[in-house]
C-alpha cells in the first residue's frame, strides 16, 4: 500500500496519546457556552467538536494544516489529501505511491453504470453521484471487517482502504454522471498516466488542447477540498460515520447535505446572476450600470449571489485564486469580465447598504464563469465538481476520527418547555 498508510501508522500512537493526556488533564475545562439563540439558531459558533484537518479564520480564510489555501494552489489534490490526513505534504516517492494506489483502485464495477443508466433522464447530477456511491457500498472493506470482528484500534485501516477506493473511483463516477446525464456520448476510459484531476478532466471529454482545463480542474479540486468540521456536509459525514457506518454511507450522506441550496448548490446561482447581467446589457455593462443593477436587486429584497459569508470577513482567498486563474486564461471572455467588474463594484454597493457583515466575494463568486468558459454550461453539474473535491476533506476527517476512536455523536436535545423553564429560574 502507499506510504500514506505508513506515515499515518507512525503518527497515530502519538496523536492518541496527546488526546488521551489532554482529556485526562483538562477534560473538565469549559471551552464554549450555549445560549438559547444558538440552540434555536443552527448551533452557530458553539465550539463542541474537533477537526484537525483545516481551519477557517474570519480574517484569513481557509488554512489547511497550517498552510493558507492560497499557498497550496500549485499543488495536486492528491498532495492535499496526504496533507489533510497526515499534516505533511508528501515527498515525490510518497506522492507517486499514493497516485499508484488510486490508479490500482480506479475501476468502477459495471453494476454502478447500470444503476446510473437506469435513472430517470431528468435526475439531478447530485442524485446520480450519490446513488453511485451508495451502490458502491457493497465494496466496503470497513463493513466486511467490522462484521468479521475487528479491534477498535484497527478501524482506521479499512477506513483508509475504503477512502482510497472511493477517491480513486470518484473522477470516473463524476465524469460518467456528466456524460450519461447530459447525453455526451460513450463513457471515456481513464488514461493511466495522468494525475487524479487531469484524469477527471479527460474523462469529462471537454476539449483541452492547451491543458488549461486540466489546470482548472486541479485548482478547483484543491480549493474545495475541506472547510473545517462544522459545515453541513462535513458535519453530516462525521455524524453518520460516528455510528460506524462505513465511508461510502457517510460520504453519500455528507454529499446529500452538499446538495442543499444554502450549501453546495449556491454555485449555480452565482453564474446565473452573471449571465443575467450579460443578457440584460448585451455584454459587459459600465461600472455605473452594474452598481445601479445591484442596488435595484437589493431594493427588491434579493441577495447578490457570490458575495457575503457566514464566517469570513475578507475576500475569500479561494475567489482570489480563481480570479487570478481567469485573469491569465480568459481575460477577454465577457462572462469573466463581468465577474471581474462585480469584484470592483459589488463590495462598495453592499457596504453602502450596510447589511451584509462581509461585502466581499466568496468561493462561488467566480468559479462558475471559468467552467462556463470551457464549455461546461450545465449549471446543475457544478455541485458535483465540488463534491468530488470535498470528499477529500470528509474522508480525511473520517480516517482521523476512526484512528482517534471518536465515539458516536449524541448531543442532548431539549424541549421548548425545558428552555422556558430554564430561562425563568
Ligand atoms: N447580498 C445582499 N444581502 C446580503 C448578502 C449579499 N450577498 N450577504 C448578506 N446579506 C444580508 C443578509 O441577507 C442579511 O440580511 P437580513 O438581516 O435582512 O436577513 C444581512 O446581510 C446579514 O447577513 P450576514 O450575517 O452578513 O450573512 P449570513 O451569515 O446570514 O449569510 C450568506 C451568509 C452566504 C448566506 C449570505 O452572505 C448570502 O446570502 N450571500 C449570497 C448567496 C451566496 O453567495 N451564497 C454562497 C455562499 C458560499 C457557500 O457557502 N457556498
Amino acid at each position: 500500500m502507499s506510504m500514506l498508510k505508513e506515515t499515518l501508522a507512525a503518527k497515530i500512537p502519538a496523536m492518541r496519546e496527546e488526546i488521551r493526556t489532554l482529556i485526562k488533564k483538562h477534560g473538565d475545562k469549559v471551552i464554549s457556552q450555549v445560549t438559547v439563540a444558538q440552540a434555536y439558531g443552527g448551533m452557530r459558533g458553539i465550539k463542541c467538536m474537533v477537526c484537525d484537518t483545516s481551519l477557517v479564520e474570519p480574517d484569513k480564510g481557509l488554512i489547511i494544516r497550517g498552510h493558507p489555501i492560497i499557498e497550496l494552489t500549485r499543488r495536486l489534490p492528491e498532495e492535499i489529501f496526504f496533507l489533510l490526513c497526515t499534516g505533511e505534504l508528501p515527498d515525490d516517492a510518497a506522492l507517486a505511491a499514493l497516485q499508484k494506489s488510486l490508479r490500482d483502485r480506479a475501476e468502477v464495477p459495471s453494476y454502478v453504470w447500470d444503476v446510473l443508466r437506469d435513472m430517470p433522464d431528468d435526475s439531478h447530477p447530485m442524485d446520480m453521484l450519490d446513488m453511485a456511491i451508495l451502490a458502491l457500498e457493497r465494496e466496503s472493506v470497513f463493513a466486511r471487517r467490522y462484521r468479521e470482528g475487528m479491534r477498535k484500534e484497527e478501524y482506521w485501516e479499512p477506513a483508509l482502504e475504503d477512502s482510497l477506493r472511493l477517491i480513486a473511483k470518484l473522477p470516473a463516477l463524476a465524469a460518467g454522471v456528466y456524460r450519461i446525464r447530459f447525453n455526451k456520448g460513450e463513457l471515456l476510459a481513464p488514461k493511466p498516466d495522468l494525475d487524479w484531476a487531469a484524469g477527471y478532466a479527460t474523462m469529462l471529454g471537454v476539449p483541452d488542447p492547451d491543458g488549461e482545463f486540466a489546470d482548472l480542474m486541479r485548482l478547483y479540486l484543491v480549493l474545495h477540498c475541506d472547510h473545517e468540521g462544522g459545515n453541513v456536509s462535513a458535519n453530516t459525514c462525521h455524524i453518520v460515520a460516528s455510528s460506524l457506518a462505513d465511508p461510502f454511507y457517510a460520504v453519500s450522506a455528507g454529499l446529500s447535505g452538499l446538495a442543499g441550496p444554502l450549501h453546495g448548490l449556491a454555485n449555480q446561482e452565482c453564474l446565473r446572476f452573471v449571465l443575467s447581467i450579460k443578457d440584460k446589457f448585451g455584454g459587459v455593462p459600465s461600472a455605473e450600470q452594474l452598481a445601479d443593477h445591484c442596488k435595484q436587486r437589493l431594493a427588491g429584497g434579493q441577495v447578490i449571489p457570490g458575495y457575503g459569508h457566514a464566517v469570513l470577513r475578507v475576500t475569500d482567498p479561494r475567489f482570489v485564486a480563481f480570479h487570478n486563474f481567469g485573469s491569465k486564461v480568459c481575460a477577454d471572455d465577457p462572462v469573466f469580465q463581468i465577474v471581474d467588474l462585480c469584484y470592483k463594484v459589488v463590495p462598495e454597493v453592499l457596504k453602502a447598504q450596510g447589511k451584509a457583515k462581509n461585502p466581499y466575494p466568496n468561493v462561488d463568486g467566480g468559479s462558475g464563469a471559468l467552467l462556463y468558459h470551457f464549455g461546461i454550461n450545465e449549471f446543475s453539474y457544478y455541485t458535483v465538481l465540488s463534491a468530488v473535491s470535498r470528499s477529500l476533506g470528509m474522508l480525511s476527517q473520517l480516517i482521523l476520527n476512526r484512528a482517534m476512536g471518536t465515539p458516536i455523536t449524541r448531543p442532548k436535545s431539549v424541549s421548548t418547555e425545558w428552555i422556558k423553564e430554564a430561562v425563568t429560574v
